[in-house]
């Protein structure tokens, strides 16, 4: 189906202080080379393209160090403050938020954006992160210090990480309304706070045992109980590193292509979908641009591309 009257808003942030590894910020551009814009357009929707996100400068972050714990946390503050701001006054300009990364360090920016915005209008904002990981560490238990294995436990209101957003507006997403969808790679510490939060977690053995469409249901249903929003936050590795090696942290045993789409349709038909983020390309990794050009399609999917019409079946 298509959805001509949907407002597409795309916003680049070309952050990779979160990562432990260098290319990230290279994303935003070869999502655009890969013309995932262009491919929105060609759907029918109305594409604006707001740009790359300027962070604001060091000297606004004041001492944010959590005691060495985490790498870089105030040059990620920097970047994920503006980026609240900016998809905010995008999503009440009534834009759907499309963000383009770098790395999933600045969702705690962009869904920290539109959860103020939906709080405003009164609806429930659920969370659907589709990764290999759980990104809920908080710097005492993160093994890595990585900021980008952080972003969700932020999103959820872990007051460890509340200084990233010293002195903003804030909006937090209740655990229940998360759900880690994909996982396959969890750290002890960070299990163990997911399981207290009650954070839903589909791992790939469910995927194996129920399959994808079962699985992402059951969560849709409880957005539609709740009359919420969806934001959908998806991380390269979601995919299988076959699908899509243009990534930092390879871990194998990830979806499927047929898998990734799926679940876009479903989403597509699902039509409660706010705000999109596209998560941790790493084009300096990737081979002839082949994971840039399947995360294209995937949000195409994700907006009504479609090989055939076909009645909406699960949703009307
Ligand atoms: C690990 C950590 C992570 C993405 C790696 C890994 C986190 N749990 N997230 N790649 N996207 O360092 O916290
Ligand atoms: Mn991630
Ligand atoms: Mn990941
Ligand atoms: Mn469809």
């Amino acid at each position: 189906a298509k959805r001509t009257d949907t407002l597409i808003g795309i916003l680049g942030v070309p952050l990779e202080a979160g990562t432990g590894r260098r290319g990230a910020a290279m994303g935003p551009a070869a999502l655009r080379v890969a013309e995932l814009p262009e491919r929105l357009q060609a759907l029918g929707l109305k594409v604006e393209d707001f740009g790359d996100i300027v962070p604001d400068g060091l000297d606004t972050v004041d001492g944010l160090r959590f005691d060495g714990k985490a790498h870089l946390p105030a040059t990620v503050a920097t970047w994920v403050r503006p980026l609240a701001r900016k998809t905010r006054e995008i999503a009440g300009t009534g834009h759907t938020p499309i963000i383009l990364g770098g790395d999933h360090s600045l969702s705690m920016g962009s869904v920290m954006g539109v959860a103020r915005h939906w709080q405003e209008q009164d609806r429930p904002l659920f969370v659907l992160w589709l990764d290999a990981h759980a990104d809920f560490n908080t710097p005492s238990i993160s093994p890595s210090g990585n900021m980008h294995g952080m972003s969700l436990a932020l999103l959820a209101g872990e007051e460890e990480l509340r200084p990233v957003f010293d002195g903003e507006p804030t909006s937090f997403v209740a655990p229940s309304r998360m759900c880690v969808f994909g996982a396959r790679s969890i750290d002890p510490g960070e299990r163990d706070l997911l399981k207290k939060r009650g954070v839903n977690v589909v791992d790939m053995r469910m995927i194996d045992e129920h399959g994808v469409s079962v699985l992402i249901r059951s969560f849709l249903d409880q957005v539609v109980e709740q009359d919420g929003v969806l934001h959908v936050s998806l991380d390269v590795d979601f995919l299988d590193p076959s699908v899509a090696p243009g990534v930092g942290t390879t871990v194998p045993g990830g979806a499927t292509y047929r898998e990734a789409h799926l679940v876009m349709e479903m989403l597509e038909d699902f039509d409660r979908v706010v705000s999109v983020d596209v998560v941790e390309l790493n084009p300096f990794l990737d081979e002839r641009g082949r994971s840039a050009t399947v995360l294209a399609e995937l949000v195409a999917s994700l907006f009504g591309q479609d090989v055939m019409d076909r009645p909406t079946q699960a949703f009307a």
